[in-house]
């Protein structure tokens, strides 16, 4: 009872909704040519062997949905209506209205059992859920796939004696067919309806998405009453499109025979499609577009979607990119092959407005650019205040192969709805060639679709034909809206071919026979679409000639200007970063300290707590602690100095953002950026409380998912976007970064070399031995420093007016031993008229280390205090001996480098043994190499012995690194020679540290005993 209750009530709002809106009276044209049996699957038998249900009338039925009392209910529902139809509920009133009224014509309704009606709704919903699977979207008619049983309507009884009998549907609160109020249809009228939604040339897959309203959204848009027609407007724009996209890449391969270029022959559609997309994004409020790709097509896409001149890349075609030699102030770095390179362009679009898009540069390493395009895409809302991301869109190409093999791809899709990371939904679409270079997807991959990984993420996805022109740009408009609308992911899945190879000078029949032979007589969707756009009548012959015509003529003429294409200055300094300096121009070096009554007035902010907030005892304790460091202008911790740098960028104007995983409180329970009350659970960040009214995302600090290569691509494109914001990630343990080792090798150390593009990002990575064995000790030192492009060999120029040695490295690399130098580090990324990537190795027990403390004074900018020197207060890219040498000190027996935690250690051993003829200067920044400050030493020390100390064995940390350096530095003072520099650290080893902690006590105490022995060290 309280079924038909509930099921007649929804049926009344259905109703009444559907009276709004446009009534649906026209049949489809398209129609089902029933064989029979109606379609043979797989599993045919058992859909043979299902009960075929004696057809009962109504009222007399009594199974599980509708017992004794229930047709008992239909009587007197029945009764009551024939006395008087307004009675009943509407939904009622119908059913009853078509069925009594049809019953004498229509044989088949009188008959029509719970037992069908309920079938028909499973049959329906079944095409809801695999349609898809039924779906023609193979362009070569290949794929070879079992079509599910249940799209088969003989498992629900229906033979086709039924077809032409009407069946009873009811209305459902449902959106699309289920919802017209036309409950009583031909089972033949119904099947037509769903192949024509489902099984065309697009397949749905969105029924795994709960959201209901989602899935209402998209039924209205799937279950249309007439096929998606484009009126013949809109076919000339599109048929424009496509006759681009192909002669493109004819053009290209006939000037460049022998040229790689990844072409897009068989995926042609794609632009169209993209194009179309943008437009209609456009139309909804989309005003910039990051997109990100790898291979295929890129060319196309930058000329035809991007709008990169077409001379330029013709002239690149032709060898162009090289650099112009003599040409001053022109940095080209070491440039990249041409299908990498990344571009910006203003288009205007078909709705006539403008619409800025941005090609980013990427490696051959497939989708290691996806997490790089969203946090670039984050950016962009954060400075252009678009809160309600709509105005920005990051667009992801992926390959069928990659998108299902990467991981990086699940790992970007699960930033997509965590606050601190959503863009307000990412397009994907898929270029599926159904082949990943010599590949088949049966080796590639375990899922169905290559796209399955985004059903993880309840997004919809739409399978198209790509061979069907419209019905792709019919998907891309609709991905479009429901990014928009829904402000979530969606993956727009092209399955097409590749007509090539995986490059054209490629044979792909070495290993696609069959494949290639039907790609061989396969026509282009370009000739489809003309065939059929003439055979309608819609276009002429005459007319498609003409636009053929013009895209050569145009292409032709491109190709003759590019001859005179000079490469200009490369548009790498985008519109925030006007006025920063390429490494080649000297970039004056800034102090970084701050007026004292600034680092007081943020002091205070920093420290003090809300008078209401219950903050947990400990927490408290040390917020206390906290406020008396800067009270008292002494012992400020690592936490603290750390906290101030982000607090006087951020009243400077900056933007901070730091993200990782657990940075919130930090790992070792160090930084309590953000705070928790005890009794509410309400959050308090004390770094939001600067200024007055401050956006709370200026300074945004946020744990991040459990994700290394996504994190910290998403945070490099966000520090990509605007030079005036300090990014960070760091990383649980050193350790663990090396699952990001892409970012590493593709982006941070090469990028600005290979693609002109600065960043700042700032990584700090937990490193160091104590005795926490061998995966939480060791960030790899040896790696970023191995890694550093600065030359062992030559000492650049050192005079602080002159020196461009940071600009021009590709990074820099330190390890830092001081809350102040911390402090000035930061500042001084940002505090330049350039960017450059900053490695910091940081640091665990130094961050509640009794000595590793800074005074107050050694933050600010006062003529006097300690961090003070001639020029001002600054980063100290080295720490002298802290006894107080002059600048000759003869008796001094051994000059001990090192760098890191280890000098407290060492310098506690001194004291222990009373060293006082030993001094210990600490290597603050390795990359590039202070051979200025390291030669004043050497210079300081003339007697001295020479030794690097470290923790990491021989093979790792920075010795390797070092030696050569060190060496140069010490050649050019006329000192000593290779044999000359004693080594003190672990052994080599496999492993970067021993798992038994005795053992790394023994170690330890070992390296430090060593470093100060009274006899000469022996080499090494
Ligand atoms: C991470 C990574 N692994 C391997 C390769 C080498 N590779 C280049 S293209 C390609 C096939 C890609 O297949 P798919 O994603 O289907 O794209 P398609 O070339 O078919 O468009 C491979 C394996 C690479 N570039 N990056
Ligand atoms: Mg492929």
């Amino acid at each position: 009872m309280a079924w038909f209750r509930l099921a007649s009530g929804v049926a009344k709002a259905t109703l009444r909704r559907n009276l709004i809106q446009a009534s649906y009276t026209t049949r489809p044209s398209w129609t089902v040519p029933y064989a029979r049996p109606f379609h043979s699957t797989v599993r045919r038998s058992q859909a043979q062997a299902a009960p075929v249900p004696r057809p009962v009338p109504l009222s007399k039925l009594t199974d599980s949905f509708l017992d004794g009392t229930s047709s008992v209910y239909l009587e007197e529902l029945q009764r009551a209506w024939e006395a008087d139809p307004e009675s009943v509920d509407e939904s009622w009133d119908n059913f009853f209205r078509n069925f009594v009224g049809q019953a004498a014509t229509s044989p088949g309704i009188s008959g029509q059992t719970i037992q069908e009606s309920m079938r028909l709704l499973l049959l329906v919903r079944a095409y809801q859920v695999n349609g898809h699977m039924k779906a023609k979207l193979d362009p070569l008619g290949l794929e070879e796939r079992e079509i599910p049983a249940d799209l088969d309507p003989g498992l629900y009884g229906f033979t086709e004696a039924d077809l032409d009998r009407e069946f009873f549907l009811g209305v459902w609160r449902m959106a699309g067919f289920l919802s017209e109020n036309r409950p009583v249809q031909t089972l033949r009228s119904i099947l037509n309806r769903l192949e024509q939604a489902y099984c065309g040339y697009i397949g749905f897959e969105y029924m795994h998405i709960a959201d209901r309203d989602k899935c209402n959204w998209l039924r209205d848009k799937i279950e249309t009453v007439e096929p998606m027609k484009y009126s013949q407007e809109r076919r000339e724009v599109i048929l424009d499109r496509l006759i681009w996209s192909t002669q493109f890449e004819n053009f290209l391969a006939t000037k460049w025979t022998a040229a790689k270029r990844f072409g897009l022959e068989g995926a042609e559609t794609l632009i169209p499609g993209m194009k179309e997309m943008f437009d209609r994004s456009a139309d909804l409020g989309v005003e910039s577009i990051v997109i990100g790709m790898s291979h295929r097509g890129r060319l196309n896409v930058l000329g035809n979607v991007v709008r990169k001149p077409l001379r330029q890349i013709f002239s690149e075609f032709s060898g162009g990119t090289k650099p112009v030699d003599g040409e001053v102030g022109l940095y080209t770095g070491t440039g990249d092959v041409k299908y990498h390179l990344g571009t910006s362009y203003d288009r205007p679009t078909r709705g006539g407005k403008r619409i800025h898009l941005s090609l980013v540069a990427n490696p051959s390493h497939l989708e290691a650019v996806d997490p790089v395009v969203v946090g670039k895409t984050r950016a962009k809302q954060y400075y252009s205040n678009d809160t309600e991301r709509k105005k920005n869109m990051g667009v992801l190409i992926h390959g069928d192969g990659s998108f299902a093999g990467q991981g990086v791809v699940y790992e970007t899709l699960h930033l997509s709805a965590l606050p601190n990371y959503t863009t307000g939904g990412t397009i994907h679409i898929v270029v599926n060639n159904q082949v990943a270079f010599t590949t088949d997807p049966r080796s590639g991959r375990s899922s169905q679709y290559c796209t399955d990984v985004a059903k993880a993420l309840n997004a919809p996805i739409f399978h198209v034909n790509g061979d069907d022109v419209e019905a792709v740009v019919h998907v891309c408009e609709l991905a479009a809206e429901w990014r928009q609308l829904f402000q979530s992911d969606v993956v727009v899945d092209i399955i097409c071919y590749r007509r090539f190879g995986h490059n054209e000078i490629d044979e792909p029949s070495f290993t696609q026979p069959k494949m290639y032979q039907v790609i061989r007589n396969h026509p282009r969707a370009l000739d489809i679409y003309q065939d059929q756009l003439i055979k309608s009548g819609q276009i002429s012959k005459e007319n498609i000639d003409r636009i053929n015509n013009k895209v050569s003529t145009i292409l032709n003429e491109e190709f003759v200007n590019s001859k005179d294409d000079v490469p200009r200055k490369r548009d790498w300094l985008a519109a925030y970063w006007s006025g920063f300096k390429s490494p080649e121009q000297i970039s004056r070096i800034r102090n970084t300290g701050v007026k004292p009554e600034i680092l007081k007035t943020v002091g205070k902010a920093i420290t003090t707590l809300p008078e209401n907030f219950k903050p947990h005892r400990a927490v408290k304790k040390i917020f206390e602690l906290r406020g008396q460091m800067i009270e008292t202008g002494e012992g400020i911790d690592w936490a603290v100095g750390e906290a101030l740098a982000f607090a006087t960028l951020i009243v400077e104007g900056n933007h901070v953002r730091l993200s990782g995983q657990d940075v919130e409180r930090g790992t070792f329970s160090h930084r309590h950026s953000v705070i928790h009350d005890q009794e509410t659970g309400e959050k308090y960040c004390p770094l939001d409380h600067l200024i007055l009214n401050q956006n709370e995302e200026m300074f945004t600090v946020s744990n991040s998912s459990l994700s290394e290569f996504g994190v910290l691509g998403f945070e490099l494109g966000y520090s990509m976007e605007n030079p005036n914001s300090l990014v960070l990630w760091e990383a649980q343990f050193g350790d663990f970064s090396n699952g990001a080792q892409v970012i590493f090798d593709q982006f941070l150390s090469s990028g600005e070399s290979k693609w002109l593009r600065q960043t700042g990002l700032v990584v700090l990575l937990p490193h160091g031995y104590d005795g926490q064995g061998p995966e939480h000790s060791s960030a790899r030192l040896e790696r970023f420093l191995q890694m550093s492009d600065d030359n062992p060999f030559v000492i650049p120029e050192m005079d602080s007016t002159l020196r461009k040695q940071i600009q021009e490295c590709n990074w820099q690399v330190v390890n830092v031993t001081t809350p102040a130098n911390y402090f000035h580090v930061l500042r001084r990324q940002i505090n330049r008229e350039f960017r450059k990537p900053l490695i910091v190795m940081s640091p665990k027990n130094l961050l509640r280390h009794k000595d590793c403390k800074s005074n107050l004074s050694e933050f600010d900018d006062v003529q006097g205090h300690p961090g003070f020197d001639k020029q001002g207060t600054r980063f100290k890219r080295l720490i002298k001996d802290q006894n107080d040498h002059s600048d000759l000190e003869e008796g001094i027996r051994r000059l001990i480098l090192c760098s890191g935690k280890v000098y407290y250690e060492l310098d506690e051993e001194r004291k222990k043994v009373d060293g006082k003829d030993l001094a210990i200067c600490r290597v603050e920044q390795l990359c590039p190499f202070p051979y200025d400050l390291i030669q004043r030493e050497l210079k300081r020390y003339p007697n001295a012995e020479i030794v690097w100390c470290q923790e990491e064995p021989m093979n790792m940390g920075a010795y390797p690194y070092i030696t050569p350096r060190l060496l140069t530095a010490m050649k050019a003072l006329g000192r000593g020679s290779y044999e000359d520099i004693k080594y003190v650290g672990r052994a080599p080893s496999a492993a970067t540290a021993t798992g038994f902690y005795q053992v790394h006590v023994q170690e330890h105490t070992e390296l430090i005993q060593k470093a100060l022995q009274p006899d000469p060290i022996k080499f090494p």
